[in-house]
């Protein structure tokens, strides 16, 4: 974010600091992306780690997600700009949007070879949300590092996301910006009441690695390297059951000897065999939100549910996944699959539900995208 507008060939000098970054970058591998690039003039904006942001630059930011909280959303009058985000992510696990094959479901943007791309457009589209509301169309959000101790707790600082839940507020986050009586939710995920969980809080709640079989801890650099080691993107049933060994989606994504999908009051519920481990993307959400017992129900943290971007830490999360997603594809990883054959909004070519407005391949490759990272994920 607030990162100075370079032209692209600047941007690839000022990046070559290390052998590796230079190397990758010198490949045909880039200049080779396929798909419908953005073409013409491309500047890069640069992705920063949260820890390397400067107090001006986190206030900034703050400020542009408070504001968006304030204003209408372009899409929806009747909600804010960034409830708009919430809507669209909590409506992407509808089954109605969903690709339903044998009893087994992949959503618009989650289990399913869509969750990379999906999120890509999504974090571009609330590029332009903080631009807007900032004024400076250089900024673009942070990512999390949740593999770097100093990144999560800047992350977590009380100048940035604030920290953990108060145990004796049930877990309300009391600190920070987006602190109780401060940040207030509107968009409620109704799958939590079909499933009898005790009502999700108008407030951010987060119980740090609470787990019911045992608590759940951040991927670590060794987690990250297993991932990129996958050399395909993805593999049928392209859904929470694609095969490890062939899905470098399903590795990221987190999903493990996943059960099949079923759809429960029009939302597609997921979930995995009692006892496997929750890992990766996946196991970020488990982790900030937090999942524990109260009064013989389930309760959750705000970064649980299917309406997790209420907590704005969602947005520099998903910059990671983002990130290493960018890191596998710059090693020459073979790109998105299905190519075709499949419904409509799933193919390397089709656009993407709710915005059709880009095809998938459109998004591959993320200088032709406008931004870099400041730093690859480990390799
Ligand atoms: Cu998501």
């Amino acid at each position: 974010m607030n990162s100075p507008r370079v032209p692209r060939a600047a941007a690839i000098i000022a990046v070559c600091t290390t052998l590796v970054v230079c190397g990758v970058l010198a490949t045909p591998a880039l200049s080779a992306l396929r798909g419908g690039a953005p073409s013409g003039d491309v500047t890069v904006l640069v992705r920063q780690d949260v820890k390397d942001l400067t107090a001006n630059q986190k206030a900034a930011f703050i400020g542009a997600i408070l504001k968006a909280k304030t204003v209408p959303s372009p899409w929806d009058p009747s909600i804010s700009y960034y409830d708009q985000f919430v809507k669209w992510h909590r409506d992407a696990f509808a089954c109605d949007v969903g690709w339903r094959q044998s009893g087994n479901w992949a959503g618009a943007a989650h289990n399913s070879p869509t969750f990379l791309p999906w999120h890509r457009e999504y974090l571009h589209k609330f590029d332009a949300m903080i631009q807007q509301m900032s004024g400076d169309p250089t900024m673009t959000v942070p990512y999390w590092d949740w593999t770097n101790p100093e990144s999560t707790a800047a992350v977590f600082s009380a100048d940035f996301m604030g920290g953990n839940g108060n145990s004796k507020q049930e877990w309300a986050v009391t600190t920070g910006p987006f602190r109780k009586g401060q940040w207030k939710i509107t968009i409620q995920d109704p799958a939590a009441l079909s499933k009898g969980d005790n009502p999700p809080k108008p407030y951010l709640v987060r119980n740090f690695g609470a787990f019911p079989a045992g608590a759940v801890t951040l991927p670590t650099v060794a987690d990250v390297k297993e991932v990129l080691d996958g050399h395909r993107y993805d593999h049928a049933p392209f859904n929470g059951q694609s095969p490890l060994d062939t899905s470098f989606r399903n590795r990221l994504e987190g999903w493990r000897e996943a059960n099949a999908a079923t759809c429960d009051s029009g939302w597609i519920d997921q979930s995995q065999a009692k006892g496997s481990p929750h890992v990766m993307h996946n196991v970020v959400h488990l982790y900030t939100g937090g999942v524990w017992e109260v009064g013989g129900k389930t309760s959750q943290g705000t970064m649980a549910y299917n309406t997790s971007p209420n907590d704005p830490v969602f947005f520099m999360h998903h910059a990671n996944v983002d990130r290493i997603w960018a890191t596998w594809e710059l090693e020459g990883g073979n790109h998105y699959k299905p190519t075709s054959g499949a419904p409509y909004g799933y193919n390397s070519t089709d656009t993407m539900w709710p915005w059709f407005d880009r095809t998938i391949n459109s998004w591959f490759g993320i200088e032709r995208n406008g931004y870099r990272y400041a730093k690859l994920a480990v390799g």
